[in-house]
């Protein structure tokens, strides 16, 4: 699928949630509009004995133009008929963090080292994507293997999103940073 249409994206097939639990490392993406997470992104999920998927994110954000902190954000999935397509409600641990509701999709992963997540927020009337937001996660902070990057390539490539990845690096803001208090 490289026509960029959103419906015609393939997705992971038979995704087992609980192989994709546990933690993931942002090691690049692609960014929507506006405010997002900027780096130090450490994702982590969880399957309940009930079976439903729910996940804990922390990243480095900057808010009110220029205070910098640490995100503590929590995430509910809600699943579809496709395996790999969820919807995500998510919010933050402080109320001036952002909550919504968007699509989490997981394109490709091999569940020990690398996933491919895409979220369109926004479709164009042509039925392109108009908002996107993409992670490449890795299990390993230092970055994809190599043997998985060839792999990476062909996914960003058929997203359309290309090029349009940054790395996210990863130097312990989170780990060191005290909780923000709340306002
Ligand atoms: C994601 C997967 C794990 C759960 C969550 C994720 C996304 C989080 C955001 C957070 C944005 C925060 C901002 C704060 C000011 C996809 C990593 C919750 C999009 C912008």
């Amino acid at each position: 699928a490289q026509d960029c249409q959103v419906s015609n994206i393939q997705v992971m097939q038979n995704l087992d949630r609980s192989r994709y639990a546990g933690t993931w490392y942002a090691v690049a993406k692609k960014d929507p509009e506006g405010l997002f997470l900027i780096d130090n992104i450490v994702a982590n999920f969880v399957i309940a004995e009930d079976g439903k998927m729910t996940a804990t994110a922390k990243g480095r954000v900057v808010i009110l133009n220029n205070w910098e902190m640490c995100a503590d954000m929590f995430a509910t999935f809600e699943e579809t008929p496709e395996s790999s397509k969820f919807r995500m409600k998510y919010w933050g641990a402080a109320s001036y963090l952002q909550t919504g509701n968007d699509d989490h999709w997981v394109i490709d992963t091999d569940y020990d080292n690398y996933a491919i997540h895409y979220s369109c927020r926004l479709v164009d009337s042509d039925g392109t994507c108009l908002d996107a937001y993409s992670f490449i996660f890795s299990r390993h902070p230092t970055g994809l293997r190599p043997e998985d990057q060839r792999n990476v390539v062909q996914r960003k490539m058929d997203l359309c999103l290309l090029g349009k990845y940054r790395r996210v690096p990863h130097t312990g803001f989170c780990e060191s940073q005290p909780p923000t208090p709340s306002l």
